[in-house]
C-alpha cells in the first residue's frame, strides 16, 4: 500500500532563498535520514526528537552543511515519523538533497500527501485540512483568518456535536427495536422533532455565514458603469491608487473590459472598468459595450458613475433601466467642478460624492462597497463557511432534516425516520471526513501542493 511508503518532498517554493525545507514522513524516515546525514558530535545517529541538529548531508554530487529535526510518531504533522532538513536555499541544493533521500529509500510525495496522511492518522479532520490549504492559497488577510478558524476545528467541532446528537438519537431508536425484551425508555416522536429543530437552527446559522464567506474566498466583483467620459477609468485609478487605465477627455477611450484587484480591510475586491455605455458606431467600442452589459450579471456591486456637473441625460437613464438598485452605488464624480446634479426624484439608496481627479471621497466609497457585501459580525466571528463543498453538504443535511420532520408529522414510525437520520449523519460527515468517502478525500487532497 502507498500509505506504508516513506515519502519525501521539497516543502518550500523552488527557487533561490535563505533556506529550503525538505520533509520526509513515514516509518523509515529516521532510518533514511541516517544514511545521508551525520549530525556533528553525535555518534551513530543517536538523536532525540524535536531537537535541531547541525550536520553534514551527503548528496550524490555534493556535501551540504544543514540542520535536521526529527519528530517522533505520533507527535508530528502527519502523525508518522517525520524528519525535516533545513538546507541552504537554492534549486540545486534542495533538488540534490531530495534526490539523495529518494536514493536512500523514500518515494516522491504526491500533492497534499503529507496533509492526507495527517487526516488518515486522525491529526486533522477533512475541513481542518482544507483550512490548511485555504491559508496557504489565501490572497487576503480575511481568507487567512477563515482558513485558520477551519484549521483550529471551529467548524468540525460544531459538526461533530450535531453528529453526536444524531448518534444518540439513532441509538435510542434502534435499541428499542433490537432489544424489545429489555425495558428501555422509548424515544418519542416529539423529542426527536425537538432535537431536529435544534439541529436545523444550528445548521441554518452556519449556512447564513456563507454569503460573506463566499466573498472572502472569491473576492467581491465591483463593476464600474456609466456613459462615456464621466470618469470611470479615473475612478478605477483613484481606487487602485495608481494609473492603471488610460484616461483622456475623448469619449470612448476605454473599449475593453479592464480588471484589477485591490484589498480593503483584508477583503479582496475585483474591480472592473468598462467601455462607456452608449450606442456606439465603432465596431470595437460596440463589442466593449456589449461586454460591459454582460458583466452586470456577475457583479456583486455596481458603481454607476454620473457627472455631478450636469443633469441626467438619456444615456444615463438608459443604464438605470438595466441595473438593480439593490446592489448599486451611485457615484457622483467631478464634484471638484461643481455639484448641480439633482437626484432627489430617483430615491437611490447609496450615493457617494467623489472627485476621482483629487481622490476626494474615494475612502468613503471603498467603505460603502465593503459594507454592501460584508457582514461585520460574520467576518469577525470565529466561524464562517467559505467553502462551497461545506455549503453543499450543509444544504444536503438540511434537506434530510426536512425529510425527517415531514416523516414524523405524517406519522411515519421512528424506525423508518431513522434511515433519514443516518443519511443526515452521513451528509454532515462529508464535511469532516467522518463518513469514509474515499472519492471526496482523494479529490480534496489532489488540490494541494507537493510538500504539504
Ligand atoms: N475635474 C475632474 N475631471 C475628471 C474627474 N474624473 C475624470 N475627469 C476627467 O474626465 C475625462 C474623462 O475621464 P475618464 O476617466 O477617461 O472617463 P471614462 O468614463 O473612463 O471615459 P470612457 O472610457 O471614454 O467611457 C478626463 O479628461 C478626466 O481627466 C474629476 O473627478 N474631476
Ligand atoms: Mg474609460
Amino acid at each position: 500500500m502507498e500509505e506504508n511508503k516513506t515519502i519525501a518532498a521539497i516543502s518550500t517554493p523552488v527557487g533561490v532563498g535563505g533556506i529550503s525545507v525538505i520533509r520526509v514522513s513515514g516509518k523509515e524516515a529516521k532510518n533514511i535520514a541516517s544514511k545521508v546525514f551525520s549530525a556533528f558530535n553525535v555518534k551513530e545517529f543517536n538523536i532525540e526528537p524535536r531537537k535541531m541538529y547541525l550536520g553534514d548531508f551527503k548528496a550524490e554530487q555534493f556535501n551540504e552543511k544543514c540542520m535536521m529535526v526529527w519528530f517522533k510518531a505520533p507527535n508530528s504533522y502527519t502523525g508518522e515519523d517525520v524528519v525535516e532538513f533545513q538546507c541552504h536555499g537554492g534549486t540545486v541544493i534542495a533538488k540534490g538533497v531530495l534526490d539523495a533521500l529518494i536514493n536512500a529509500g523514500a518515494v516522491l510525495a504526491g500533492p497534499g500527501e503529507f496533509t492526507k496522511r495527517a487526516f488518515i492518522n486522525g491529526k486533522l479532520t477533512l475541513d481542518e485540512a482544507e483550512g490548511v490549504m485555504d491559508m496557504i492559497n489565501a490572497e487576503s488577510e480575511s481568507e487567512v483568518r477563515a482558513g485558520y478558524n477551519l484549521l483550529k476545528g471551529n467548524l468540525s467541532k460544531e459538526i461533530n456535536e450535531v453528529q453526536n446528537t444524531l448518534t444518540k438519537l439513532i441509538a435510542k431508536i434502534e435499541v428499542v427495536l433490537d432489544y424489545p425484551e429489555h425495558d428501555y425508555e422509548e424515544q418519542t416522536a416529539e423529542e426527536t422533532e425537538t432535537s431536529l429543530e435544534e439541529i436545523r437552527s444550528k445548521l441554518n446559522n452556519i449556512l447564513k455565514t456563507s454569503n460573506t464567506g463566499a466573498i472572502v474566498k472569491n473576492g467581491s466583483k465591483v463593476l464600474i458603469l456609466g456613459k462615456p467620459n464621466v470618469g470611470k477609468s479615473s475612478l478605477l485609478n483613484a481606487i487602485l491608487n495608481y494609473d492603471r487605465a488610460i484616461v483622456t477627455s475623448i469619449k470612448g477611450t476605454t473599449r475593453d473590459i479592464l480588471e484589477e484587484t485591490y484589498t480593503y480591510k483584508g477583503v479582496k475586491f475585483i474591480l472592473t472598468d468598462t467601455a462607456g455605455l452608449r450606442d456606439a458606431e465603432d465596431e470595437v467600442e460596440k463589442i466593449g459595450v456589449e461586454k460591459a452589459k454582460e458583466a452586470i450579471n456577475y457583479a456583486d456591486v455596481i458603481l454607476l458613475v454620473l457627472d455631478s456637473t450636469n443633469q441626467l441625460e438619456p444615456e444615463d437613464k438608459e443604464i438605470l433601466d438595466f441595473i438593480d438598485d439593490k446592489n448599486t452605488i451611485v457615484v457622483k464624480n467631478k464634484t471638484d467642478l461643481g455639484n448641480t446634479l439633482d437626484l432627489s426624484n430617483f430615491h437611490f439608496k447609496h450615493i457617494v460624492e467623489v472627485s476621482a481627479l483629487n481622490k476626494r471621497g474615494v475612502e468613503e466609497l471603498k467603505q460603502t462597497i465593503y459594507n454592501m457585501v460584508i457582514d461585520e459580525n460574520i467576518i469577525n466571528s470565529n466561524l464562517m463557511v467559505t467553502n462551497m463543498r461545506h455549503v453543499e453538504a450543509i444544504k444536503k443535511a438540511l434537506n434530510y432534516v426536512d425529510d425527517c420532520v415531514n416523516g414524523i408529522n405524517l406519522g411515519v414510525t421512528l424506525d423508518v425516520v431513522s434511515i433519514d437520520l443516518k443519511n443526515l449523519w452521513l451528509a454532515l460527515g462529508e464535511i469532516t471526513g467522518n463518513n469514509n468517502n474515499e472519492e471526496i478525500i482523494n479529490e480534496i487532497f489532489s488540490g494541494f501542493c507537493v510538500g504539504k
